[in-house]
């Protein structure tokens, strides 16, 4: 890590992982500037002022760039920013969270990325070691930067951390006691080149770990993007695929997950009954689960600990949850699908005819991946946002397409759309910076749209 304190360390954004970063930066002694692109975070300059933070806020200025002896990159700002090309060209560093927050921090981590099912596997990990008696601190790209952890004064047992791949970009240094690839599936193609960039990032979350150290993944990942010969911790692997052949990880049949673990429990079978689990429905889930399982075990958690955190796990918001009945049509908010993968699992989900709502802001997306799925289960697709026009080319063929301008169109054009025992479907394939802040308050727009036609229709 090569933040030094001879001149200053430019942060750059004031998002929630650049605030944190900034005011961590000042108190541990370092000379601070900060930028942000957006007037309105202006809001903070008073408090970061206080701190000794000099701010440059509504613009950026390259020199400030160039002069730095290190830049801190927020993760989602793309790292061909022609201001950071020219700063690295002239040998400023570009660091990251990861590294710096790897540096301070003396807490055991289990890291956990993936394409989808990144903030289920970081809570339900949290809830297995919480259920034994683990303290722990949760945060990473599922909200709270993990720098705050470092200010924080109760010390936890493990830090539990959902990783993005954005995040993983500028690690050097990061080495996680435990870590974990869920899945790999095509997203964010518009920062990456290409599919194999994508998945080298992703991989990185392996590439320091130790031998004493964990790596749990997913069998179903190809080889060819993730060459696991070169791993030096141990590995464990899970896949609900029957064709995967599974000597150490857990097995996933029948909605049963065997766990099979030689070295630490080697006398004990360990099964987790998933059959009458309604909280957390599809095959996606019991990957997520087994998942969660190996990392809670990897990092200590009780084995009888597992089933009782499991069974009493809250669906988490904005993912496949159930809205209203209205007419005989279900409704359900899957706003947190934006890519194709997650739709195409929700997809397989239900067994109705299925209304879907796509759309927002494409991230260089293949909508033919949903083609196959498509065909299958759904009558009709709405299309909104940005990618409306791009969607209605792909799918014309195979479904009626009708493009809409928001979100209580959308509702009432499914509504009309659908018949009894139909669901409509909020699953956009898409992020949603084109009309919301984020996709909780497309998820949120969408519940409030459908409780008011409810209110209208049952009266
Ligand atoms: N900005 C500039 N100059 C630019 C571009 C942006 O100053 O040229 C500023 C913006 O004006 C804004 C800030 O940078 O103020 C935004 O930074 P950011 O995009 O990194 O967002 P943060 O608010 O710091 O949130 C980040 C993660 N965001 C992304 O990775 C896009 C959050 O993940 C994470 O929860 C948070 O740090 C805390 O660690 C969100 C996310 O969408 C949930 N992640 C992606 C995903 O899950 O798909 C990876």
């Amino acid at each position: 890590m090569q933040v030094s304190q001879k001149s200053y360390t430019l942060v750059l954004g004031l998002g929630r992982s650049g605030l944190s970063m900034a005011r961590f930066l000042a108190a541990k002694g370092y000379t601070v500037k900060a930028t942000d692109i957006d007037p309105a975070a202006a809001k903070n300059a008073g408090e970061l002022n206080r701190l000794g933070i000099d701010t440059q806020i509504g613009f950026h200025d390259q020199n400030t760039f160039n002069c730095a002896d290190a830049i801190v990159v927020s993760p989602g700002i793309p790292l061909d920013m022609p201001f950071l090309q020219e700063a690295a060209s002239l040998g400023v560093p570009l660091l990251g969270d990861l590294d710096i927050f790897s540096r301070y921090n003396r807490t055991p981590m289990v890291a956990i990325t993936g394409t989808n099912g990144k903030t289920t596997v970081t809570t339900l990990v949290r809830d297995i070691l919480a259920a034994s008696g683990i303290s722990t601190f949760m945060g990473g790209n599922i909200g709270t930067p993990l720098v705050e952890y470092l200010m924080n004064s109760n010390p936890a047992r493990v830090v539990v951390a959902e990783i993005s791949s954005f995040q993983l970009d500028l690690a050097r240094q990061f080495a996680p006691e435990t870590a974990v690839l869920l899945n790999l599936a095509p997203d964010h193609l518009d920062r990456y080149e290409s599919m194999a960039d994508y998945a080298r990032s992703k991989w990185s979350i392996f590439r320091n770990q130790a031998p004493n150290h964990t790596a749990i993944i997913n069998a179903g990942i190809s080889n060819a993007f993730c060459p696991r010969p070169g791993l030096a911790a141990r590995v464990y692997a899970f896949s609900a695929n029957p064709d995967q052949s599974i000597t150490q990880g857990a097995r996933i049949s029948d909605q049963v997950i065997d766990l099979i673990l030689p070295e630490k429990f080697a006398d004990q079978t360990m099964r987790i009954d998933c059959r009458n689990l309604k909280n957390l429905p599809g095959t996606h889930n019991l990957e997520n689960i087994a998942a969660a399982a190996l990392a809670g075990l990897g990092a200590g958690a009780d084995p009888g600990a597992i089933a009782s955190a499991v069974t009493a796990f809250n669906p988490l918001p904005h993912r496949m949850a159930f809205v209203a009945h209205i007419n005989g049509i279900q409704f359900y908010n899957d706003s947190k699908a934006t890519n194709t993968d997650a739709v195409i699992r929700a997809l397989e989900y239900f067994k109705n005819r299925v209304v879907l709502i796509l759309g927002g802001r494409k991230k260089d997306t293949d909508f033919t991946l949903l083609l196959p799925a498509v065909k299958n289960t759904v009558v009709q697709i709405i299309a909104m946002g940005e990618a409306a026009r791009d969607i209605a080319r792909v799918f014309f063929q195979v479904c009626k397409v009708t493009c809409v301008s928001g979100m209580k169109e959308a509702v009432t054009t499914a509504f009309e759309a659908a018949r009894p025992a139909d669901v409509v479907l909020l699953s956009p394939a898409c992020a949603s910076f084109d009309m919301y802040d984020n996709y909780g308050a497309r998820g949120d727009d969408f519940t409030a749209c459908v409780t008011e036609l409810e209110h209208r229709y049952n009266g």
